[in-house]
């Protein structure tokens, strides 16, 4: 018996030595020191042994349980710090590589000069307010003074999508519910997408952005429309911006008018970029039309506004030099990382 444990326990150490991985370990492990296991088996045999041999073979048997039980934690620690040694090597991190370029977006250059004209008007006190773009009939029409004859509701210039509903041509049904909706003072600008059935060319698109403004209270006049679109285009295109009002129609104002900004290229002298003219178009613009403040359940006698609009491509196309409106819509890559 004596023999049998010694082989036992060098056969072992051979083995765990030669033993190359934890779970091969683990399986090594059990047969030796197992229930089931060799040195188990021995130990059982130990009753066919004299009363004197019995402690000796006992005391050897533990000797050797001890051994292999040292020898398998022993090997156990040196093939896990093996394995952690070759883990940290695989993942080791260079930190002198230089790092992933990501491809950052930027803002779209409408948003651009969007964003640059809501901060205008914020700083004069105006909100921001938005709406749908699919609206009803009444809102986008009828409640502007716009006559079932007018022009401007032919289907030619209009998406219908009902009877009664359509894509919003321009922003002032928002200015409509906002005036059902709160009593004066009313000091807004409604600035979003609008639609209409154009063909698409160099210089027009059947969608597009415009900005509205609208202030109503008591005694608006002429004259703080004016001071008002003054700061506006001096914000826009400097201080020392110039306009001029010429007199125009539109059915939702009276009086109305046109206002052009002294060209930034040519200083009035006339060029390429204003055709000529010295002055370029920038706005539409007047005094709401009493009907249309009617409307909306708002007394005439007692209160008066002006509203404006401003189409935002024109105004990007000449702040950037870009000739094609179609540009802005085609997400081409090349051209969006410009701005
Ligand atoms: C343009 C310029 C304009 C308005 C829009 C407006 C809105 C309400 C009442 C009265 Cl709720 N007017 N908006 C006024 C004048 C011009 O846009 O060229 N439009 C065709």
């Amino acid at each position: 018996m004596r023999d049998a444990l010694e082989q036992i326990k060098n056969t072992a150490i051979e083995k765990l030595e030669a033993c190359g991985d934890l779970k091969a370990l683990d399986e090594l492990k059990v047969k030796y020191l197992g229930k089931k296991g060799e040195l188990t088996a021995i130990l059982k045999q130990m009753g066919k042994l004299s009363p004197e041999e019995r402690p000796v073979i006992g005391q050897l048997a533990n000797e050797v349980r001890a051994k292999i039980e040292e020898e398998v934690s022993r090997r156990i620690a040196q093939l896990k710090e093996k394995q952690l040694a070759a883990q940290l090597a695989a993942e080791k991190i260079d930190v002198t590589m230089p790092g992933k370029k990501f491809d950052i977006g930027k803002k779209h250059p409408l948003t651009i000069v969007m964003d640059e004209i809501k901060e205008i008007f914020l700083g004069m006190g105006f909100d921001v307010v938005s709406g749908p773009e699919v609206e009803l009939d009444y809102y986008n029409f009828e409640a502007l003074n716009l006559p079932k004859d007018h022009p401007a509701r032919d289907t030619q210039d209009t998406f219908y999508i009902t009877e009664n509903t359509l894509l919003r041509t321009q922003t002032s049904p928002v200015q409509i519910r906002t005036m059902e909706k709160r009593k004066p003072p009313i000091r807004i600008i409604s600035p979003g997408r609008v639609y209409r059935s154009d063909a698409l060319d160099a210089t027009h698109s059947p969608v597009f952005h415009q900005i509205e403004g609208l202030v109503v209270d008591k005694g608006v006049t002429m004259s703080d429309l004016k001071g008002t679109l003054e700061m506006f285009i001096k914000g826009l295109y400097g201080e020392d911006s110039k306009i001029r009002f010429r007199p125009h129609h539109f059915p939702f104002t009276e009086p109305s008018a046109e206002i052009d900004v002294m060209c930034f290229n040519c200083h009035g002298e006339g060029c390429r970029l204003c055709k000529g003219e010295g002055w370029i178009e920038v706005l539409g613009a007047g005094m709401v039309h009493p009907k249309v403040l009617l409307n909306c359940g708002i007394d005439p006698e007692e209160y008066s506004g002006f509203a404006f609009g401003v189409g935002l491509e024109r105004v990007v196309m000449r702040r950037f030099g870009i000739d094609d409106i179609r540009m802005f819509f085609e997400n081409d890559m090349r051209f969006l990382e410009q701005f």
